[in-house]
């Protein structure tokens, strides 16, 4: 079972320490409610990743989902894109993320061809891909490990391939970055996390999840090739960016 239904109440009572966040067991069961009610316009990047797939990927390509945690993009993108249409490799690195997935990407579209695999993005065997899917996970590398990644990404991708890359994201200016940080308490309260929660979750955050700006994004995509590249979605300090090989 996905328990889309189990809510995320992993904050909600006062700890002494507040040990760093993992993706263990207990994340996973409530993971769907938890990504949903902290990610402002989750669910709208997710349903466009289909979407994009369907007008972008070519036929016969090979498709990453890296970081797919419960298998969200891949979900999406096979509700557009016909079985034969591409192979599809979903990879995390948490095993409780990766047994989960792999049953309800099986339950849901047994007729695509997934694999679901226990990996490090970081090292990777990478094979030639159309397209390339890292949904809120360059976030919780080593912001000096990210270039590599990217740029590793980049030789990956086939001319014609896209990677979609979304992210929380800081702001250069300190104003905006008080005000979307405010904003992004407010939208937690409004969908129910005390402030408690908000308090100890970000605590448990601090060390693991580094974001970057919106420009240093973009900086290193032209960096490690990308010619074009764009912000398709924003909503308060959480994007997503489309990067095109040529
Ligand atoms: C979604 N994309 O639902 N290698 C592989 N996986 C990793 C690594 C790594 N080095 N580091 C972290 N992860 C998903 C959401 S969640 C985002 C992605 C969030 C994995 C980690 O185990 C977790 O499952 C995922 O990246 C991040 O669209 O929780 O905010």
């Amino acid at each position: 079972m996905t328990d889309a239904s189990y809510r995320d109440a992993l904050f909600s009572t006062p700890l002494d320490r507040v040990s760093s966040f993992s993706f263990d067991e207990q994340v996973v069961r409530c993971f769907p409610d938890m990504i949903r009610r902290s990610v402002p316009g989750y669910g709208q990047i997710i349903g466009m990743i289909g979407v994009i797939a369907k007008r972008y990927l070519r036929t016969g390509a090979h498709v990453y989902d890296l970081g797919c945690s419960l298998g969200a993009s891949t979900l999406s993108l096979c509700q557009q894109v016909a079985p034969d249409t591409c192979t599809i490799e979903a990879v995390d690195l948490s095993p409780a993320m990766v047994e989960r997935a792999r049953d309800v990407l099986s339950q849901e579209y047994p007729e695509h061809a997934i694999t679901v695999i226990e990996g490090d993005i970081r090292t990777l065997a990478y094979r030639p891909a159309g397209m390339i899917i890292v949904n809120f996970t360059l976030q919780f590398l080593d912001p000096a490990e990210r270039d590599d990644v990217i740029a590793r990404l980049f030789d990956t991708l086939e001319p014609g391939g896209v990677l979609i890359l979304s992210e929380k994201v800081v702001f250069d200016d300190t104003q905006a970055e008080d005000v979307l940080y405010a904003l992004h308490h407010d939208f937690k309260r409004a969908n129910g996390y005390s402030d408690l929660e908000i308090s100890q979750k970000r605590s448990a955050l601090e060390d693991v999840m580094i974001p970057d700006s919106l420009s240093v994004h973009h900086d290193r995509l032209a960096r490690v090739g990308f010619k074009r590249h764009y912000t398709w979605f924003q909503y308060l300090n959480f994007a997503s960016m489309i990067a095109f090989k040529e």
